[in-house]
């Protein structure tokens, strides 16, 4: 029989990984499938949510005051449930919970690694119909194998991430994932249910023309990165410049799109929020391992993202990041001295 399949699916990616690395365990390998699944399932639920009742409000609000929509919930559990159900993973720190999920049992102790996650971000867009997303970021625990894991397995430097990614779910799915080795793109072929490797090694292009940022907030920004966005919106031949603005709303596509097309992507903080909207580790961290790994750049305005050391399990960072000379252009504007 001749096989004219082009392309390898998530596990035979994965699989292929693992023989070049014989000493591999293969635990992420099957973490990695089951984050998969998830993903799946997810991605099931939002293409319907216009049909089923999965629209709107859970009547709640999360740990940080915001509201939580009935999707938030539903992919909250589904990443839970098969992350628990899966062995692979000792816990779970996820935006929709307060504390950790420690899954405290014989088998998923055994696991050395654990998950930071945001299960649907970008969820004020879900009832509109616009890209929503999956961030994960996958650590080695740092406490013993064999014992329930702890706060401090979860609140370690981005650095210190075995693989990061995303999920994209939009005009179709697409799962991005990386390790230090490279980050490669995986869309779901909803003919066979399978995600397919249509991304090979992303590299973000050094220099970009998009940047993204919400303009509303324009007034509340630093004066270096006032400074920054006017100079996007100038024209200037030696950079390609004036930029072209996009802004969905949500991280995941922004980030993703100016990833492969190049560009900067950026949450500053404000005079109210000095620390920004977005949650360092599970927003920010997976991003910046990802830009930094496909050739890109990521900050808090002052400090490499991946070196920031984490205090607690909801904080907030501000975040640049992108394409590594835009990233360049941003600290000459973001370092200078201020205009007499
Ligand atoms: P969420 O976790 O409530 O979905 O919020 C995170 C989202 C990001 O995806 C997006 O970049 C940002 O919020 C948009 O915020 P704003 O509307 O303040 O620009």
């Amino acid at each position: 029989m001749i096989n004219n399949r082009k392309f390898f699916t998530l596990d035979e990616f994965t699989i292929k990984q693992l023989r070049e690395f014989p000493q591999a365990t293969g635990e992420l390998s099957s973490l990695m499938r089951d984050i998969g699944l998830a993903a799946k399932r997810v991605n099931v639920e939002v293409n319907k949510a216009g049909l089923a009742d999965i629209l709107g409000e859970a009547g709640k609000e999360n740990v940080q005051g915001e509201i939580v929509q009935k999707l938030d919930e539903f992919a909250n559990n589904q990443f839970i449930g098969v992350l628990h159900h899966g062995v692979n993973c000792a816990g779970v720190g996820s935006e929709e919970n307060d504390d950790i999920v420690v899954f405290d049992d014989e088998l998923s102790n055994k696991s050395k690694y654990v998950v930071l996650m945001d299960p649907l971000d970008g969820s004020g867009n879900i009832d509109v119909g616009v890209s929503i997303g999956t961030i994960f970021g996958i650590y080695r625990r740092v406490t013993e194998k064999g014992q329930p894991c702890n706060i401090s397995d979860f609140l370690q430097p981005g650095r210190n991430q075995v693989a990061a990614g995303y999920i994209v779910y939009g005009s179709s799915t697409l799962l991005v994932y990386g390790t230090r080795r490279g980050i490669n793109g995986f869309t779901l072929d909803p003919s066979v249910g399978e995600f397919c490797l249509t991304h090979p090694d992303i590299k973000c292009p050094p220099h970009g023309r998009i940047y993204s940022v919400n303009h509303g907030n324009f007034f509340q920004y630093e004066e270096g990165v006032r400074a920054y966005i006017n100079a996007c919106q100038k024209k200037d031949s030696s950079n390609g410049g004036p930029y072209t603005q996009r802004y969905i709303g949500s991280m995941v596509s922004d980030v993703h799109r100016n990833l492969i097309k190049g560009g900067i992507f950026m949450y500053p903080g404000t005079i109210n929020k000095p620390k920004g909207k977005l949650r360092l580790l599970y927003e920010c961290n997976p991003f910046a391992f990802i830009a930094e790994v496909a050739g890109g750049r990521a900050t808090d305005g002052k400090n490499r993202i991946l070196d920031v050391q984490p205090y607690e399990l909801h904080q907030r960072s501000p975040l640049f990041v992108g394409s590594s000379q835009m990233m360049d252009e941003l600290e000459s504007y973001m370092h200078a001295e201020p205009a007499k």
